[in-house]
Parts: C-alpha cells; structure tokens; sequence
C-alpha cells in the first residue's frame, strides 16, 4: 500500500521539481534525501539475505551480555531422542552412551555471560598457516591429513587442543568457553539450533548415523569451505556453528569413575570459568561433517580420545573491554 503512495507522491514530486527548474528555482532540497525503505519488500532480509551476504567488516562478531539457559531439560532431551529416531540407523540413539551424553546436557540453569566476541567462521587452513609460518603454531598432522584437507579456505583440522589455545592466543584471543560456546549458538532465546529451534538438513554441512556418515544432501561429502550456509548462521552473523568441524572449547570434559560425561551445577552460574580438572579429554561442540542431526543441536557436548581429528576445529573468542 505504501508503496503506491509512495510512487505516487514521487511522481508528484517530479513534476513540481521540473516546473520549479523550468522557472529557475532548482531542485527541491528534500530531493536529495534517500528514497523512502519500503519495509514489506525487505522482510526478513536483515537476518537471510543481506546483512549474510556482505562481506564481514570484521572477522569477529561482538556476543553482546545477556542470560540463557544452558543445556537442556527434560522435554528438550526426549525432542533430541525422538530426533536419532529419525538418523538412517537409530540404534545407538538407545544405546548408553547416547543416554548418556543427552542426561550431561542437564540440568538446564541460568548462565549470565559478560559481552565479548567470537571468530565468524571456523579458523581456515589458511589463517592457520600464517600462524604456522610465524613459528607460533605447530602445523596440522597425523593419521588422515591428506592434501584432501590442506585447501586453504577449508576449516583448519589435525589440529590438538594445544594448537587450538596457541593459534588463539597469537590471533590476540582465546577460546571460548563451554558456556560462551552454547550462548553464541542459542542466544537469549535459547534457540534449539542456531538458525531456530526447527532442524533443518540444508543449514549446515552435517552427517548421519548411516553406513557412511558424510551425509552428501547438504552437498558436501566432507568439508565445506567456511560459510558456505550463510542461512545457517545466526542473528549475529556467526557461520557454522552447527557441522563442518566441531570446535575445541576451553573447558575439560568432567567425567564420573566410569568414564560418563557429569553435567552441570544447577545453581546459577555468572562467566563460569572453563572447567580444568575432572578429565583428561576437552569438550568439542557443535557437530561436524559426519555428525547426525542430535549432535547439530547447540546444547550437544561431544568428545574425542584422538589428540588430532579430521572433524574437529578451532573458533576463538576474544574479550570485549
Ligand atoms: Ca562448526
């Protein structure tokens, strides 16, 4: 409706600046103003279309302070049981591991988190190098490193948690924590998955609890360079906070007398500190490549006994003064 106004208003507006001009009065001042945004026709496009598809000014997003939930309750845990259902091989969503990572997401309590910033993207093959070539990192190895992973806008993998605290640092940050984490991917709102609470295979480059787990429909076998599912990021503009690689966090992964994963305090909690003692393994989030829906989800904690992984990166984050 405005739109017509609006064009019609224009229209009037041209007239009177040509007889104006004809008369030698020039052009009317308010004609050098913009045109007028139409907010139908740009419905939805801050958070989809156009703030996704400008180049990032800056390679890190500011987190602003805020509240959240961290983990999951009762009834987010059964969605996230009923959503292995639906993997190609549900069998190990029943299985005791499952169980018990779901019950280490619990119990869902309030987290305040102080304003600060993390990297858009997974940290490239690329950036990586630089700090390779600086002599401050050590350079990505082991069992599977294959020219297959050395492409330079691919998320840097073979990587050690070391390593990940190193590049960090000599990019002037650190890594997030496990809370700063979770709080980046779900905001305030506590959203499910970064892009909303619905999952969505096209999103994010993913896998499946299948015979191969490269799930290809998302168009990727393996990796995908950074940022290759712009609607999957969040409001914020972070790309890929659900698959490609999972990415270290700073807290260690706390674990009982038989290995299982603990979960957390139920008190709330206020810049918790990265937990550094209770285990031997570090906590990795977000899901990868060849991880099924349950792990995309943000609240998933995952873990691995390998020191370097073909699925598991570096994002750091940086403090805001
Ligand atoms: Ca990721």
């Amino acid at each position: 409706m405005n739109f017509y106004a609006n064009r019609s208003t224009a229209r009037r507006t041209m007239a009177s600046a040509t007889a104006m001009a004809f008369v030698g009065l020039g052009p009317l001042a308010h004609e050098n103003t913009p045109p007028t945004r139409i907010p139908e026709l740009f419905a939805g496009l801050d958070s989809i279309g156009v703030t996704a598809a400008r180049t990032p000014l800056d390679t890190r997003a500011r987190i602003a302070e805020g509240t959240f939930l961290m983990g999951s309750s009762p009834s987010q845990m059964q969605a996230a049981m009923a959503l292995c259902d639906r993997e190609v091989r549900p069998t190990p969503c029943h299985g005791a591991d499952f169980g018990a990572w779901l019950a280490s997401e619990g119990p869902a309590h309030s987290v305040s988190i102080s304003t600060f910033a993390l990297d858009r993207t997974e940290v490239t093959v690329a950036q990586y190098e630089r700090c390779v070539a600086a002599e401050a990192c050590a350079a990505p190895e082991g069992l599977g490193y294959t020219e297959r992973f050395d492409q330079p806008y691919y998320p840097v993998t073979h990587v050690r948690w070391d390593d990940a605290v190193a590049y960090c640092h000599w990019s002037g940050g650190r890594l997030p924590t496990e809370a700063e984490w979770e709080y980046a991917a779900r905001g305030v709102t506590g959203r499910l998955f970064p892009w909303g609470n619905v999952y969505n295979p096209h999103l994010s480059n993913h896998g499946s609890l299948a015979g191969d787990a490269s799930d290809k429909r998302d168009g990727f076998a393996g990796l995908a360079p950074v940022g290759s599912f712009p609607d999957g990021a969040t409001p914020e503009g972070l790309f890929d906070m659900a698959g490609n690689v999972s990415e270290w966090v700073a807290d260690v992964l706390v674990r009982d007398e038989n290995g299982r994963p603990i979960g957390y305090t139920p008190f709330p909690e206020f810049d918790p500190k990265p937990k550094s003692t209770g285990g031997s393994l570090h906590v990795i989030r977000g899901g990868s490549y060849e991880d099924g829906a349950p792990w995309l989800r943000c609240a998933a904690r995952d873990a691995t006994s390998l020191p370097r992984s073909a699925r598991v990166g570096i994002r750091c984050a940086a403090d805001v003064r």
